[in-house]
């Protein structure tokens, strides 16, 4: 039997375990990226692991996330990683360079390695038949000390893409439908790779808009083959050097097929306020737009960008619609001011953000109150664009062009325009000096640590009893931008105490308040939640702040793939009801008890959950390999390196 391309890829890195759907196994990592809102913490990790050099092919620091500084703490972290990357030998793209994803891509993935990256949308990079994976700062840290990065080993599912997209239907409307077909939950320990006739016409950077929104669906990652269009793309990127053709077997099998004709894709949008819910742009009815965003780590190609370009090219921004920009690399935007696109959405009246992710994370470019904002991103969550009221829907390029001209929802076919055929161009401007690469003299570099930047806390050992209230009860999909709020509270992110203070901060003000009260009576604060716990952002704070403030474990329906691992990591259980309706019959506040934990973690057994309110006890289970056992019993993932 043949193989597909994931497990060719994962078979040729496998250093632990085997090739067995669903069981624990190691694979050894060759790049590394880490961007500057989870990197700073990644990086004090790697300090306190005492290595002179990372051990990795290439690692790579961008500064792309907190680039707004308001206040000295986020030019500080900035600082520190540039001093942290000379001493570790680890390349930095400094800010103004661009998004990690686009630039990662750009510059540095190459076909048949493994990456794994502190940010969930690193899977961008399957796009060039790479295994990139998204991960907690922690893991990451440990793969730039050398050592394997752990997963379930994911069973594979096939997107097969036949026909042809039609003129204004673009790949954000392909991983729409995907979406649609897939939602946001169930899909945990699966890898998507794309294949079939459509695949192959589909350029890298469109790949990379699937792959990069593939995160939306919880998969591990998304993986296209590296053919003809991956060799084409690296060339431009003066890199043909790192193509090497690879592509899964004619008789490789996979645990399911689906297939999607493109030709019968309309232009989608994922409506408020997950990225599971789509509909057509058509049936959006000509709502009202009062903002567009155009950029983010998900559509910012050359093409992308130039696209809306030429649609705008001689009008003018609608009176009512706030046009934002942000080019996803100085790359992009390097060439599109060559070629006069850049003036053209200048003088149709695009206001020009940085290369960062800027709107996307909800640091700036706040909408109107209940407003309606059309952003070309991936995430659409309750509150992540800084507005509690607003609407924001994810569309395509095309889409978002057509809303600037018409202050509607529009679908784009309606403009009566011709669609516009952007070619890449066949030369382009590529110019790494914004890339610090270490240099020989990198090991005697001192250190920057502005006094915001704090050591990572850590925990204590797994307690035998562990007993308090449910402090919180949550309903299904609570994302960790639920959790720990990005936007204008990351500039905490060095400093735990502070962010700590944000927990559960858009859902229940008074979370925190009440966790520290808890924790000073000696007790154990635990955490009740539904369905798909931990969605979204790979952010370890959504694991390090809960356990800064004491929380000790977490009972939820189901859990997502990162912030299960963060969780682990950082000596919190991730504890899932046996029976799900179990959830029902608990309310906020009850105490609970969950006996005898030390030996039923060891022996791998059930545990029970004794409700001392209500009288009652329940079952739940806690799934850990031996290797995720022995972190919890130390309390944390530091704790056994120690
Ligand atoms: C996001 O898109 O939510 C982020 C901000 O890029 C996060 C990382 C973070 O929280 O710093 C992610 O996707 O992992
Ligand atoms: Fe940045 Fe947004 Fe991409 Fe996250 S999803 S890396 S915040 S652009």
């Amino acid at each position: 039997m043949g193989k597909n391309l994931v497990e060719k890829i994962i078979a040729g890195h496998l250093v632990y375990g085997n090739l067995v759907p669903g069981d624990e196994i190691g694979i050894s990592i060759d790049q590394t990226l880490t961007q500057d809102a989870t990197g700073t913490m990644a990086y004090l990790q790697l300090e306190a692991m005492d290595i002179p050099k990372v051990k990795t092919e290439i690692s790579v620091s961008y500064i792309d996330h907190n680039t707004i500084q308001i206040g000295f703490e986020n030019a500080d972290d900035h600082r520190y990683l540039q001093s942290v990357a000379q001493k570790f030998g680890v390349v930095l793209s400094r800010a103004g360079n661009g998004i990690c994803h686009q630039v990662h891509l750009e510059r540095f993935g190459k076909p048949g390695k493994t990456l794994i990256g502190s940010d969930s949308h690193t899977p961008t990079c399957g796009a060039l038949g790479m295994i990139a994976i998204g991960a907690g700062g922690l893991d990451v840290a440990q793969a730039m000390a050398g050592e394997a990065f752990y997963l379930a080993c994911p069973k594979v599912v096939k997107i097969n893409l036949t026909g042809k997209l039609k003129p204004w239907v673009s790949a954000k409307d392909i991983i729409l439908k995907v979406l649609e077909i897939f939602t946001t939950k169930g899909n945990v320990s699966t890898i998507f790779e794309y294949g079939g006739e459509g695949a192959n016409i589909l350029t890298v950077p469109e790949r990379a808009t699937i792959t990069n929104m593939g995160a939306e669906c919880g998969v591990t990652t998304s993986i296209f083959p590296s053919d003809e269009m991956t060799r084409l793309f690296l060339t431009s990127q003066k890199r043909e050097h790192d193509f090497t053709p690879l592509c899964a077997d004619k008789d490789a099998e996979y645990a399911r097929t689906v297939d999607i004709d493109l030709s019968e894709i309309q232009p989608m949008t994922a409506k408020p306020h997950s990225p599971e819910n789509i509909g057509t742009v058509k049936s959006m009815k000509e709502i009202i737009v009062d903002q567009v965003c155009l950029g983010s780590c998900t559509n910012s190609s050359y093409k992308d960008l130039a696209t809306v370009a030429m649609v705008l090219k001689g009008k003018v921004v609608h009176p009512n619609v706030s046009f934002i920009l942000a080019p996803g690399s100085r790359q992009v935007l390097d060439n599109l001011a060559r070629d006069g696109y850049l003036a053209d959405l200048i003088s149709a009246g695009a206001r020009l953000m940085e290369n960062a992710c800027g709107f996307c994370i909800g640091n700036s470019q706040s909408p109107k109150s209940g407003a309606v904002s059309l952003r070309t991103s991936n995430r659409n969550f309750l509150g992540r664009s800084g507005t509690m009221d607003a609407d924001v829907y994810l569309v395509s390029p095309e889409t978002a062009a057509a809303a600037v001209i018409t202050g509607r929802f529009t679908d784009p076919r309606d403009l009566g325009i011709e669609y516009p055929h952007v070619t890449n161009p066949a030369k382009l401007i590529i110019d790494d000096r914004m890339i610090i690469r270490p240099d020989a003299a990198f090991a005697s570099t001192p250190v920057f640590r502005g006094p915001n930047i704090g050591a990572p806390p850590q925990n204590s050992s797994l307690p035998d009893i562990i007993y308090g209230p449910a402090t919180i009860k949550l309903g299904d999909m609570i994302t960790t931008d639920h959790i720990i709020p990005a936007g204008a509270r990351m500039k905490y992110r060095s400093n735990i105490s502070k962010y700590s203070e944000f927990v559960f901060e858009n859902v229940d003000a008074s979370f925190a308040k009440r966790a520290v009260q808890i924790k000073e009576t000696g007790k154990h604060n635990i955490i009740i939640a539904g369905l798909s716990y931990g969605q979204g952002s790979s952010r370890e704070h959504a694991a390090l702040c809960p356990m800064y403030l004491g929380v000790r474990a977490v009972i939820a329906k189901s859990f997502e793939r990162i912030h299960a691992a963060n969780l682990i990591n950082f000596g919190i259980l991730p504890l899932t009801f046996s029976t799900p309706g179990d959830y029902d019959k608990i309310d906020q506040q009850d105490e609970l008890e969950i006996i005898a934990v030390r030996k039923e973690i060891s022996d791998g057994d059930d545990l029970i959950v004794l409700n001392k309110t209500k009288g009652t006890s329940f079952q739940v289970t806690c799934q850990l390999s031996a290797r995720q056992k022995q972190i919890v019993l130390a309390g944390g993932a530091l704790n056994v390196r120690n």
